[in-house]
């Protein structure tokens, strides 16, 4: 993932000194004008706390978190409607009834990146508009208090961009979340993939990506899911944050052989329950 991310900083930093006046040097491949690459902003969470920029710019952005540990986090956005600043959603979320971790209406899950292991990195692209964002993790993990309530959150403006956005990604398949299900345009396969996440469905989801660990199976992860007491059965390769109806985000992936499941954690307000109860959960294998 380091790797990876070094690779998408190094493009951009061309990107950079083709604006400075540089110009790549002659060759075949100069003469054919670049696709823009979305910039990459990089966001750091620790127990309990996030790190990152206060300001950016809209558009197409990928957003790479790096996760201090050593718990799990992820780095959802949420967009403050109504003149509702981060103070009100910091009260907001403290009054939640314990299980419940949507904020209310004027505070749109609007994606983001879903848990990286401790000591490596996660990333996803989206287009961000413009706005008045709060950068919250809602993962309860091990004790069944919001990280959010333990001070990750922060709050990010995002001003109109001056120059045009970059082009989304290409991706090579599309995962459609809906009320309540994993709907993948084709089978995942074993290799490098940029997966196009969509939700189509009423409620906000999420798409997160476990591989079970040698030997652990559903079973396993279901009654991990029940605590979160141990370690968690498998790795969070990440994935898509909540994301509200409508919203797409391009998360890439490299898969190797195992056992894998897409969950979605939101839960159901008519019910009170995680969507994965209900249904949203899509356990694969990769031969
Ligand atoms: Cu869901």
């Amino acid at each position: 993932m380091r790797v990876q991310m070094i690779a998408v900083a190094g493009v951009l930093l061309l990107g950079a000194g083709a604006c400075t006046g540089k110009k790549p040097e002659a060759s075949g491949a100069a003469a054919t004008a670049a696709v823009p690459t979305p910039p990459v902003v990089h966001f750091t969470a620790k127990d309990f706390m996030f790190q990152g920029p206060d300001t950016i710019q809209s558009g197409m952005t990928t957003i790479v978190l790096h996760n201090d540990g050593p718990s799990l986090h992820h780095l959802m956005l949420v967009r403050l409607d109504s003149g509702k600043t981060v103070a009100d959603l910091k009260t907001a979320f403290a009054d939640l009834k314990p299980g419940l971790d949507m904020p209310p209406a004027w505070a749109v899950p609007s994606g983001g990146v879903n848990p990286p292991m401790p000591g490596s990195d996660t990333q996803a692209t989206l287009m961000i508009k413009p706005g008045n964002y709060a950068v919250v993790c809602v993962v309860d993990v091990p004790d069944h208090v919001l990280h959010v309530d333990k001070g990750m959150i922060k709050s990010l403006t995002v001003v109109p961009s001056t120059t045009p956005s970059a082009p989304a990604p290409k991706s090579d398949m599309t995962l459609a979340l809906v009320d309540f299900a994993f709907a993948p345009s084709t089978p995942f396969t074993a290799g490098h993939h940029v997966v196009k996440v969509v939700n189509n469905g009423k409620q906000p989801h999420e798409f997160e990506l476990i591989k079970l660990g040698p030997g652990k199976t559903m079973d396993d992860l279901a009654k991990w899911g029940q605590t979160f007491q141990g370690p968690i059965p498998g790795t969070s390769l990440g994935g898509a944050a909540p994301m509200a109806p409508g919203d797409v985000e391009y998360v890439s992936l490299d898969l190797t052989p195992g056992s894998y499941a897409a969950l979605c954690f939101v839960v159901d307000p008519a019910s009170d329950m995680p969507h994965l109860a209900k249904g949203m959960v899509l356990p694969f294998t990769i031969s």
